[in-house]
């Protein structure tokens, strides 16, 4: 059976023109600084981020705790949303790798807010306290269904990083979904804060990759992180390749991949499914069930795939290897299932 594959967008095949891309790839010694499909790559990125470095890493995950790594030392503190995936599911990552402790907040809809965040900052004056030297961000965030800060939300959080002297990161994984949503450049998000992750293999299509941009001497330091991790590159610009191709050109299919959430969404309200319509902002949609694993067992015998995501939730992704027949067919199948079972 050809399934309909709506777990996640780290799903997505790479296209033909990457597996070609790939095939004919320049490439060289990284370490060296030798790969040119790696180096145009970093250049890329950094210039759309308005950056001065970036650096290509193996996951989301990895760029992520390479810049925790590079940011914060033994014993410091990062804050971030306590649905966070750089807390959530990454492996304790912050505290495994780099020695250094979470401290989360419950934040409606995912969203970082200065009153929030300035209350738990801790006073550099209290010999007792770690430090504060991390503000992690999410954008889009993951758990909350692919929320978005709007340009003001997300300038208040720099201002009290700014404030208080302490560096922000954007856990960006989905961030050219914000910016499509937003319809702003990314480079309008990154001026608003000290550093950035952004994935490529996620709705963007790369088989493998993420970077990470920010100042040169911190994207120095993240390599070295890297290379710790056991993230050093060699020929990797055969990666790198499709990676261009998902930055440069993919971002165009994810307006797409917005509206098909949307009629997803739109349909499962329909058929009395318990959803809020007004949180499908991005390509994700999360329906509220009682038995999400039962459900996703049931849709799995019809041929769609979905999976639990939290207590009592179902997460559907959307991405462009799924087209409009498919979220016809989904919704047939919903119907179906409730029709037959009540799940
Ligand atoms: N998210 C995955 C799972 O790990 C949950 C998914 O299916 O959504 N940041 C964010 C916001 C993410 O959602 C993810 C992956 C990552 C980082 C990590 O990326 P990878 O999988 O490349 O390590």
């Amino acid at each position: 059976m050809n399934m309909i594959d709506l777990r996640s967008d780290t799903v997505t095949m790479p296209t033909e023109k990457m597996r070609l891309a790939m095939a004919s790839a320049q490439v060289g010694d990284d370490f060296y600084g030798e790969d040119p499909t790696i180096n145009l790559l970093e250049n890329t990125v950094a210039e759309a981020c308005g950056m001065e470095a970036a650096v290509f890493t193996a996951s989301g995950t990895m760029g992520n705790q390479a810049a925790v790594m590079a940011h914060v030392g033994r014993g410091e503190e990062i804050i971030c949303e306590e649905m966070a995936h750089i807390f959530m599911y990454e492996g304790g990552g912050t505290a495994g790798l780099s020695g250094a402790q979470t401290r989360t907040i419950k934040c409606a809809d995912g969203i970082l807010t200065p009153e929030l965040v300035e209350g738990r900052i801790r006073p550099l004056t209290d010999q007792h306290q770690p430090f504060t030297r991390l503000i992690c961000l999410e954008n889009t965030h993951n758990f909350s269904g692919g929320n978005y800060y709007s340009i003001e939300q997300l300038r208040a959080v720099s201002a009290l990083g700014k404030k208080h002297n302490i560096k922000v990161h954007m856990d960006g994984a989905r961030v050219m979904n914000a910016t499509v949503a937003l319809g702003v450049k990314l480079s309008e998000l990154t001026a608003l804060v000290d550093s950035i992750s952004i994935c490529l293999s996620k709705g963007l299509g790369a088989p493998v990759g993420a970077m990470v941009a920010g100042a040169a001497e911190f994207i120095a330091r993240v390599r070295r992180a890297r290379k710790c991790m056991g993230g050093g590159m060699r020929q990797a610009g055969v990666l790198a390749a499709a990676g261009l191709i998902a930055f440069n050109e993919m971002p165009d299919v994810l307006a797409d991949d917005h509206r098909r959430a949307k009629e997803l969404a739109q349909g499962c309200s329909d058929m009395g499914f318990e959803l809020d319509l007004d949180k499908v902002k991005t390509n994700m949609v999360i329906v509220e069930l009682k038995e999400p694993e039962k459900m996703s067992a049931l849709l799995k015998d019809e041929g769609v795939l979905a999976n639990r995501f939290g207590a009592g939730r179902l997460r559907m992704v959307t991405h462009y290897d799924i087209q409009d027949k498919d979220i016809d067919y989904t919704l047939e199948k919903l119907k179906k299932i409730k029709k037959a079972t009540g799940v």
